[in-house]
């Protein structure tokens, strides 16, 4: 209240005050942290339930979903995958990786599969209720990947879950699973170059607190980009899977920058920066079948290490790519459960094992257990409803554009946000047109970035290629093409093209090293500093390095937290779409305490735009005032 008066006063509201002590302070305004758990809980679903959840079309109604079954199955013996790796170290389970007769499968369910279909939205709620039944249901499975990426940032800047505790959380429902995680190399989970300091402390973070393989990869194949992580994850004992990105089509005599040869020397060089595995990373699922047997059997001759194969299904051939990849002696490959498989998302694992099954290389894996897995699944993936990208079919285009499974829902949903939503055709052909200048690059984050938002950038000043040359001067250029044409994410084979690149730079000087290199080590302890200052509590290491890779959206996640408390205990249906009048949920805020919330009633619209919205907190009235902005 005494702060309410202050910010009243009509001195106050003219200026007429010296306010640096209030303006240096920010804090002072933030009165949430008195309010109870349950009090936050509820300003966030009463929120949700006037407002809809920011970013996504409020629904008429709430929708309703079919009740999740979670399956039910045996206690089995631990995976053996973990077991090597845990006692005897990468090198072992890399051998004995090898020695398996059976093809063996990761499961992207818990990452890409949903990055690649749901913009990356699912919930650790949804991950973690399912956790110890897949770990139960497939204890064959070579590994999970379910960290990295997107999910990093996205689980902080639109779920407001901390990636860190999903990790812990997940570790602990499955402790005997190999898990994997995504790494963009110098870029780690971000979009830009970091410090060295902050790579190696990452990887550290990552794996003391569970990731057992990294696939690590540079957004334009380039070693450098990649040699201090794998490093980093040797020095910790983990699984350096070094990957290639597969682009072009190596069966296309036309196409003579990324050949056989190409990939085949570049897998012995990442063989020789430490790799344990060499992962092919086929981020847009260019690999075609025939060609995946060709350089499986070149790999095969020529190196020593097993071969981890990723791709995802947009074409419609996923399935048959990765059987030919089988049959030409690939190690692992990478799927996902059924319900969240196939188009942009990884090949699906029931069809891959029903298709191995009584074959030389049958994976074991109990396809009935694939289904069951794929029932919850199927329900789940309804609750993202509005984070589907609208593609209803396999689509051969994929072999024109060449946009990476993962950024095709993304660059529809960047292309609506700026009005570009139906004139998606031309931002396909734009973002073919700018690899083409480009001089056909590597296209996965964040080059794949780039050319996105260089297309986008032409679509909307109705730009052709001839255009950005002889106009570019005038304009400035998104910052991501700025900072590609400096060598900020690293050198692309071939160099860049001269003449594009002083139109973007504009005199500014392009640098050939690993930006590593230039930049100064982030300061940890100023960071700590600056967030215990700001606000006045204690923050971990683990915090502190998601600070380091994403600023802002760390302090607006803080300020969420602090305004609305952990709101990844609300079940998904609640966290996107509120409660309908009458709804009843339960809560658990923590083991042991679980509140009972129910929606009560919502008040008329006030004439300063707020509405009093009524609940019952375990049997007690309650009330929350929300602003109206619908
Ligand atoms: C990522 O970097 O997040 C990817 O999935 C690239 O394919
Ligand atoms: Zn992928």
């Amino acid at each position: 209240p005494f702060l309410e008066n202050v910010v009243q006063h009509p001195d106050f509201l003219a200026g007429r005050c010296d306010t640096s002590f209030i303006d240096g302070h920010p804090e002072l305004f933030r009165t949430a942290k008195k309010r109870d758990r349950g009090t936050k809980l509820l300003q966030f679903i009463g929120r949700t339930t006037v407002n809809g959840h920011p970013g996504i079309k409020k629904p008429e109604k709430k929708p309703r979903f079919r009740q999740v079954l979670v399956p039910d199955f045996p206690d089995v013996a631990p995976s053996e995958a973990k077991g090597i790796l845990d006692r005897e170290g990468p090198e072992a389970l890399a051998r004995w990786v090898m020695e398996q007769k059976p093809l063996l499968v990761t499961d992207t369910t818990f990452r890409d599969a949903h990055q690649s279909l749901l913009a990356t939205r699912v919930r650790t709620q949804d991950l973690l209720r399912v956790a110890e039944a897949t770990a139960k249901g497939l204890p064959q499975l070579f590994s999970w990947e379910m960290w990295g990426g997107a999910t990093f940032d996205v689980a902080m800047r639109f779920l407001k879950e901390c990636p860190w505790e999903r990790l812990a959380r997940m570790r602990e429902a499955a402790p005997n699973v190999l898990f994997q995680m995504l790494f963009r190399g110098a870029n780690a989970v971000g979009y830009t170059n970091y410090p060295d300091n902050v790579i190696t402390a990452f990887v550290r973070e990552a794996a003391r607190s569970g990731i057992d393989v990294f696939r690590i990869f540079d957004s334009l194949n380039w070693l450098p980009g990649m040699e201090l992580a794998i490093d980093a994850v040797r020095r910790e004992g983990k699984v350096a899977e070094a990957a290639l990105c597969y682009t072009g089509d190596i069966l296309d005599p036309k196409r003579d920058k990324y050949t056989l040869k190409y990939y085949v020397n570049l897998a012995k060089d990442l063989e020789r920066a430490g790799a344990n595995i060499l992962g092919i990373k086929d981020m847009a699922g260019l690999l075609k079948p025939y060609a995946a047997e060709v350089l499986i059997r070149a790999l095969k001759e020529e190196i020593g290490i097993p071969i981890h194969l990723h791709t995802h299904d947009t074409s419609g051939n996923g399935v048959a790519m990765l059987l030919k990849a089988a049959e030409a002696g690939v190690d692992i490959v990478d799927t996902a459960i059924n319900s969240v498989s196939g188009l942009t998302s990884q090949p699906s694992m029931g069809a891959v094992v029903a298709a191995l099954r009584f074959q030389e290389r049958d994976t074991g894996i109990d396809l009935g257990a694939v289904d069951r897995l794929s029932h919850y699944w199927e329900v789940v993936r309804c609750y993202y409803e509005p984070f589907e990208s609208g593609l209803r079919a396999p689509s051969t285009d994929v072999y024109y554009h060449e946009m990476p499974g993962g950024q095709f829902t993304n660059l529809r949903q960047q292309a609506e946000a700026v009005g570009l939503g139906t004139r998606w055709d031309e931002v396909v052909r734009a973002y073919r047109a700018v690899n083409d200048m480009f001089g056909d690059i590597v296209k996965v984050t964040p080059s794949s970035k780039v050319v996105g938002d260089l297309a986008l950038f032409m679509v909307q000043n109705g730009w052709s290629p001839e255009d950005v040359i002889t106009r570019g001067e005038t304009v400035d250029f998104p910052q991501s093409v700025v900072e590609f044409f400096r060598g900020y994410i690293g050198q692309p084979p071939g160099g860049f093209p001269p003449e594009l690149q002083k139109v973007v730079l504009k005199g500014k000087e392009p640098i050939t090293c690993r930006p590593g290199e230039l930049l100064e080590p982030f300061d940890f302890a100023a960071a700590r500093r600056h967030l215990e200052e700001k606000f006045g509590r204690a923050f971990s290491d683990r915090d502190l390095l998601s600070y380091a890779l994403y600023p802002q959206v760390f302090e607006e996640f803080v300020r969420h937290r602090e305004e609305f408390g952990d709101v990844s205990v609300l079940d998904t249906p609640t966290f996107f779409y509120g409660l309908r009048l009458g709804e009843e949920i339960t809560v658990d805020i923590e083991p042991g305490k679980t509140l009972m919330v129910q929606l009560t009633s919502v008040g008329e619209l006030r004439p300063d735009g707020t509405r009093v919205v009524y609940f019952e907190l375990n049997g007690t009235p309650r009330e929350v005032t929300v602003r109206d902005e619908s």
